[in-house]
């Protein structure tokens, strides 16, 4: 079954509810204040079957001017416009400010209803038709159907219906594989159920049971239960106006504007990148950083627009610009946006979101300009670049890309092998689970990685290499430890690194000793051998070589990197041998004796209190031994 969403539009009075009761049996004005003071205050909501079996969602809008922001909320996901403008008194404010926002939103199709055409005379009717056609000129709606009609005496009716099939036959159905999205208009609680929302499901499918997010403020639920026009289902689809049972949330958590997603699939953001065109009739030039309402699905927001290329933007222009929104909001790139001044509230202009999450730090505004430009007019392959080159080194996963493009899977599938086939992308993982990078971004952290080494090299000679971790630490802190890992793992295929153990080095690089290294390798030693349990301070072994002292001090530290001499604490280290014997003497003391203590160490070992307290340290430290009172026993 197809299904459609059909929105009304046009100036108070002109008779959309009306129109819509007659077509459908539903009067949608239900609030008290709006039979009141016989206007629509709220948005009404209607269903009707087509002739050819299609389903058709039916949003009526309210014609004041003081409501155009409610308007807004109605008009987002709507497939197709039923103008409607009253014979007797034709194109008014709100005519025009409606077909704007209808154009500004990029509605695909629609038609005019000439209402109460009960009260005009032919000739009248065909003065108001050729007004029609004037004001339609140029928009989406020039030579659409003008069905003349009466919601009173029931005349047109027949041929606007028909008018509606015809061109719902060729409105196009929403994407039911596009990332799930259901702007919300209505929040409210049934007895029995709790929370409900409402809205029209932009893209996707729903299903009872699946986890869901209510953004921007992140709020977590499961879908309870489901209504499409008013029956219970197990799945709803783009293009239906959905109800969802949101257990565990509050209505006053949730306001219209917010939108539900599934988890971890949109991130709201306070700045978005976008173009903006300026309405042909908007009062003035729009200056750099003016404050705008700023409207998106169903929600509004408060913004300021930064032009990106000039200090004014006039009336007809476009170009690109930075919002600044005054609270986050969840967008996706391609959506459509509509501006409207501060104060007086009037829509002046609109336009589509380029990049939802563009990067935090602050960008050239030429460069800005040019990327913008591509991710507007550029192929999918060429935008898909843009996105990887903007993640820096953190990969992209498909599913986010998805979320961060308006490309189906299959697009984004090909446009992903051709950049890995042409070297623009690189994949991370064996089959690319682990997302994908830019080549010139991974070209980027393996300079880096090697310039890091190098750099170690030349201050550290002697020593075989960078621990992975110190490595990491000099890398960009973005960097995961999977990108890393990986990383360093491409590097070692071809040789341009070599890790051991948890060391990294250049491939080409060989720490070997001179001749002069390794003989005072053997004087320190020696004098660690013949120092036993009390050797001097490294400073005092090192003044008593005679030799240069820089060269003295790298020889030693490789000797403890090599594992050589053990260090017990800043300026004590013993030798290997020794410090085997110490430990080894201490667990056999256990065998007889339950605990040791600081006099025990100094007759074991023959050394004094300065000797023996830093070897229970030690021991204590590397869990020989656990401190008791003044005394030691064993760890375990
Ligand atoms: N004679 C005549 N009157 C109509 C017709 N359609 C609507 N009306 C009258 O026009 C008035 C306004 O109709 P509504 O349907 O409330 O107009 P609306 O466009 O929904 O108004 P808002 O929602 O406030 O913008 C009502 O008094 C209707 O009875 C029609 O075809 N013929
Ligand atoms: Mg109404």
């Amino acid at each position: 079954m197809r299904h459609l969403i059909i929105g009304t539009a046009g100036h108070i009075d002109h008779g959309k509810t009306t129109l819509v009761k007659a077509l459908t049996g539903v009067d949608t004005d239900r609030l008290k204040e709006e039979k009141e003071r016989g206007i629509s205050i709220e948005l009404g909501f209607a269903s009707l079957v087509l002739a050819d079996g299609t389903m058709a969602g039916i949003v009526d809008v309210p014609g004041h001017e003081r409501f155009v922001k409610t308007m807004l909320a109605g008009v987002g996901g709507i497939d197709l416009v039923i103008l409607v403008i009253a014979a007797d008194e034709g194109v008014m404010p709100q005519t025009r400010e409606h077909l704007h926002i209808c154009e500004l939103l990029r509605v695909k199709r629609g038609l005019v209803a000439l209402t109460k055409a009960d009260l005009v005379d032919g000739e009248w009717l065909e003065m108001v038709r050729t007004e029609v056609t004037a004001t339609l000129e140029g928009t989406f709606l020039d030579g659409c159907p003008v069905v003349p009609c009466s919601a009173m005496t029931g005349q047109g009716l027949p041929d606007l219906l028909a008018a509606i099939q015809t061109q719902a036959v060729a409105a196009e159905p929403k994407r039911t594989d596009g990332i799930l999205r259901l702007p919300i208009d209505r929040v409210f609680t049934i007895k029995g159920f709790g929370t409900v929302v409402t809205g029209t499901l932009w893209a996707g499918g729903l299903t009872v049971g699946d986890d869901v997010a209510i953004l921007p403020a992140d709020l977590r639920s499961r879908v309870r239960r489901l209504q499409v026009h008013g029956q219970t289902v197990e799945r709803a689809v783009a293009g239906q106006r959905t109800a969802v049972n949101l257990p565990g949330l509050e209505v006053s958590q949730i306001e219209r504007g917010d939108v539900l997603c599934l988890p971890g699939t949109l991130r709201p953001s306070q700045g978005l990148d976008a173009t903006l065109s300026l309405l042909p009739d908007a009062p003035r030039p729009l200056t750099n950083r003016t404050r705008v309402r700023f409207h998106l699905g169903t929600s509004e927001r408060l913004a300021r627009v930064v032009l990106l290329d000039r200090e004014e933007l006039q009336p007809g222009e476009e170009t690109y610009v930075h919002l600044r929104l005054e609270a986050p909001s969840a967008a996706m790139p391609q959506d459509r946006y509509v501006v409207r001044s501060y104060s007086p509230a009037v829509t002046i202009g609109g336009g589509a979101i380029l990049d939802p999450n563009p990067p935090r730090e602050r960008r050239p505004r030429a460069k800005m300009v040019e990327h913008l430009r591509v991710l507007e007019r550029g192929s999918a392959t060429e935008r898909m670049e843009r996105h990887l080159l903007a993640a820096g080194c953190v990969p992209v996963s498909s599913e986010e890309l998805r979320g961060r493009s308006d490309l189906d899977a299959a697009t984004l599938a090909e446009s992903l092998r051709e950049l890995t086939a042409t070297g623009t992308a690189v994949l991370v993982g064996a089959k690319g689970e682990g997302g994908a990078l830019h080549a010139e971004r991974v070209a980027l952290l393996e300079t880096e990685i090697l310039a890091r080494l190098a750099e170690f090299h030349a201050r550290e000679p002697l020593k075989d290499g960078l621990a992975k971790e110190e490595l990491r630490r000099k890398l960009p802190p973005q960097l995961t430890a999977a990108t890393f890992g990986w990383m360093l793992t491409r590097l070692t295929g071809d040789k341009r690194i070599a890790v051991e153990r948890d060391k990294v080095r250049l491939g080409t690089h060989r720490p070997t000793l001179s001749g002069a290294e390794e003989a005072l390798k053997v004087k320190i030693e020696a004098t660690y051998r013949g120092a036993g349990f009390q050797p001097s301070t490294p400073d005092g072994v090192l003044a008593g070589l005679q030799a240069d002292r820089k060269l003295a001090q790298a020889v030693f530290r490789r000797m403890v990197d090599d594992g050589v001499l053990v260090k017990i604490k800043e300026d004590l280290f013993l030798h290997r041998e020794h410090y085997q014997e110490l430990r080894e003497r201490v667990l056999a003391h256990f065998r007889t004796q339950p605990r040791i203590n600081v006099g025990t160490m100094k007759d074991l070992f023959g050394v004094s209190r300065k000797y023996a307290i830093p070897f229970l340290e030690h021991l204590d430290d590397t869990r020989v031994t656990r401190r008791q009172g003044d005394e030691r026993v064993p760890y375990t």
